[in-house]
């Protein structure tokens, strides 16, 4: 076309470079790539709540996996930009880091992960339509894989400003375009409590579901969802101060647990590791809890950070006009100024409250100064046990089955569940390379428990001897004594919450097995299928139907409840055999998974998790 411009090239060339290299600019195609779409759409309305000229965002997904996002912002502006000749609007959707150019919104939420733009989300999609809302007026244009169809045309008049833009993913780049309710109810969920006031409405039209987030406590509403299943001490403290352009907001409740939650945000990102803002909350803390210790309570010795954050959950969110992060992935916030500021924001805010609230200011000193006797114990406690076995080198726990062999990198170990099973799994196994140690029963759920408890606790100590290496911070890794160590339970719930339980406990207190990747899950079949003298052991329901339809009729399947029911042979043969089994690797990201609280955000149900929770926090009483 002669018509072309030498800007209307450079616009083709970028949305080409999107379409070529897609990973580059949404991580992934897959299908956390294809739900970053949304997020980037959402993330300029959330850019419009920042600004504070939008208070309601709604996403809707379609049958034909089209999804929209709404807004009652102030709308893409729509006039003619000179340079190129063309409205803002369509330059916005087909330029890549456009949105700026016209733009002095202060906080921004720089599009998620990669700040990219709505342009992307449109070379991207097969097509795309967009409506604005401005003058009294509705535009709307629409795009193929991020071409113009049209120029933009007024189709009607109407109130209000905002904007709404229409999209079906392009099959063609992604490996599915299906969208997932749960994963993007989970993170509105999650920006809804991060925004406070603004309401935020998932409908989907695929099942008629509908659900609207909206909390007018913010982050202080979210810490009381986040300690919903634990016993608290106090009501939430909560407090913000905005200056020079950055707002600082904070929410905290200690509970009667042992663990530490603590979520950091900045402009909305979750940043899990933290960064400035984390450390001037954790300095503030330590030292106003310390401070009115010695002053109001004659409280001598020092409490560490460590003691005053025990039993603490709290969310600390901060908005800023350039956000820098560490790194490219966008999860430890890195700018220094912001640590001063909110290290005497929250000393100030902090200790204010605690003379305040006397008879919370006691919980909390109190509670810390157990915190530190508990500690001082545990650290006896575990000298205590470094020197029984520096002199006796054959403290190994009697369930513990062991090899014959002694090089580590030969050798693994199964955590076996339940005296019956491991009974099965020493027989079955091949006793030169392979340990078994039953675990009976319930472990400690170590998240409740004080670390003297937890160093009491039968099969954790057993656990801690076989494997050679120590624990928390003496842990150490050249004296483990095996390759790989090997998580074997039933298919069932108790299997799992044994699972969960062992992964916090190595999550929090060997973290090393899970960064070098020694951590496995066995796969035991869930069923056996014979006919005559065919037989074939199955490791899912999908699994089994095919094979029930290529044997046809006439099947016998046995379904397998427990590792008890197989015979050694079996369990050797499925489960146990290098040769023939399978075995899952344990990132440690599905450990953090286990141990922490994301799930909750995450729209699992919270009754089977409170009686979960409940059942455990029977046995995490502190008895130092
Ligand atoms: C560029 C400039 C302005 C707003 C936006 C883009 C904008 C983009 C999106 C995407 C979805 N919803 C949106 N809302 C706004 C600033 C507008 C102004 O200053 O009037």
């Amino acid at each position: 076309m002669e018509t072309y411009t030498a800007e209307d090239i450079q616009v083709l060339e970028g949305l080409d470079a999107v379409r070529r290299r897609p990973a580059m600019y949404i991580g992934s195609t897959d299908a956390r790539g294809l739900h970053h779409l949304v997020y980037e759409v959402v993330d300029n309305s959330i850019d419009e709540a920042l600004a504070g000229v939008c208070d309601e965002i709604t996403v809707i997904l379609h049958p034909n996996s089209s999804i929209t996002v709404a807004d009652n912002g102030r709308g893409i502006p729509v006039e003619t930009i000179e340079a190129y000749k063309k409205p803002a609007l369509e330059i916005v959707m087909t330029t890549l880091h456009a949105g700026g150019k016209f733009d002095n919104r202060v906080y921004r939420v720089a599009g998620g992960l990669h700040g990219v733009g709505v342009s992307v989300v449109n070379a991207l999609s097969e097509w795309l339509e967009v409506r604005v809302r401005r003058n009294g007026k509705i535009y709307y244009q629409k795009f193929e894989r991020g071409t113009p169809l049209q120029e933009v045309a007024v189709i009607g008049t109407c109130s209000g400003t905002g904007t709404e833009i229409t999209f079906l993913p392009d099959s063609k780049i992604f490996d599915v375009i299906m969208f997932d309710f749960n994963t993007l109810s989970g993170r509105l969920e999650e920006l809804a409590y991060l925004n406070k006031g603004l309401k935020i409405t998932l409908r989907d039209e695929r099942t008629q579901i509908t659900r609207v987030f909206s909390y007018e406590g913010g982050i202080a509403a979210l810490v009381d969802h986040l300690n919903e299943t634990r016993e608290t001490l106090h009501t939430t403290i909560y407090f913000e101060r905005e200056e020079n352009d950055v707002l600082i907001q904070v929410a905290l409740q200690y509970t009667s647990g042992y663990a530490e939650h603590i979520l950091s945000y900045a402009n909305t990102i979750g940043t899990i590791e933290g960064g400035t803002h984390l450390s001037g909350f954790k300095a503030a803390l330590t030292r106003a809890v310390n401070n009115y210790a010695k002053k109001n309570m004659k409280e001598g010795i020092k409490l560490s950070g460590e003691d005053v954050r025990e039993g603490l959950t709290a969310v600390v969110s901060i908005k800023l006009p350039n956000p820098q992060f560490e790194a490219q992935t966008k999860i430890k916030l890195a700018n220094r100024e912001v640590e001063g500021l909110m290290d005497s924001v929250v000393y100030e805010k902090l200790y204010e409250y605690l003379e305040e609230n006397p008879d919370v200011a006691k919980i909390v000193v109190g509670k810390s100064v157990k915190a530190r006797e508990a500690r001082e114990a545990a650290r006896k406690a575990r000298e205590l046990t470094r020197k029984k076995s520096a002199l006796d080198t054959s403290t190994l726990p009697g369930k513990l089955a062991d090899c014959s062999l002694s090089d580590p990198e030969l050798c693994e170990i199964f955590l076996v569940e339940g005296d019956s099973a491991g009974g099965s799994a020493k027989q079955a196994r091949d006793r030169r390379f392979q340990s078994i140690l039953p675990l009976r029963g319930k472990i400690l759920n170590v998240e409740k428990a004080a670390e003297t408890r937890i160093l009491r606790n039968q099969e954790i100590l057993a656990m801690i001897q076989a494997l050679g290496a120590g624990y928390g911070k003496s842990f150490t890794l050249e004296n483990l004594n095996y390759s790989k160590i090997i998580i074997m339970t039933d298919a069932d719930v108790d299997g799992a919450h044994i699972r969960t339980l062992l992964l916090t406990f190595f999550y929090r207190y060997m973290r090393h097995l899970l960064e070098q990747e020694k951590i496995y899950i066995a796969q035991p079949p869930l069923y056996k299928v014979t006919k005559r003298t065919q037989e074939y052991y199955l490791y899912s329901d999908e699994e089994l139907k095919r094979k029930l339809q290529e044997m046809g009729g006439g099947a016998e399947v046995q379904r397998y409840k427990g590792l008890g029911e197989m015979n050694p042979e079996q369990l050797w043969e499925t489960t146990m055999n290098p040769e023939t089994r399978t075995i899952r690797k344990v990132t440690i990201e599905d450990a953090r998974k286990a141990s922490e609280i994301f799930d909750i955000l995450m729209g699992s149900n919270v009754q089977p998790r409170r009686e979960f929770i409940q059942e455990y926090a029977k046995e995490a009483t502190l008895d130092i």
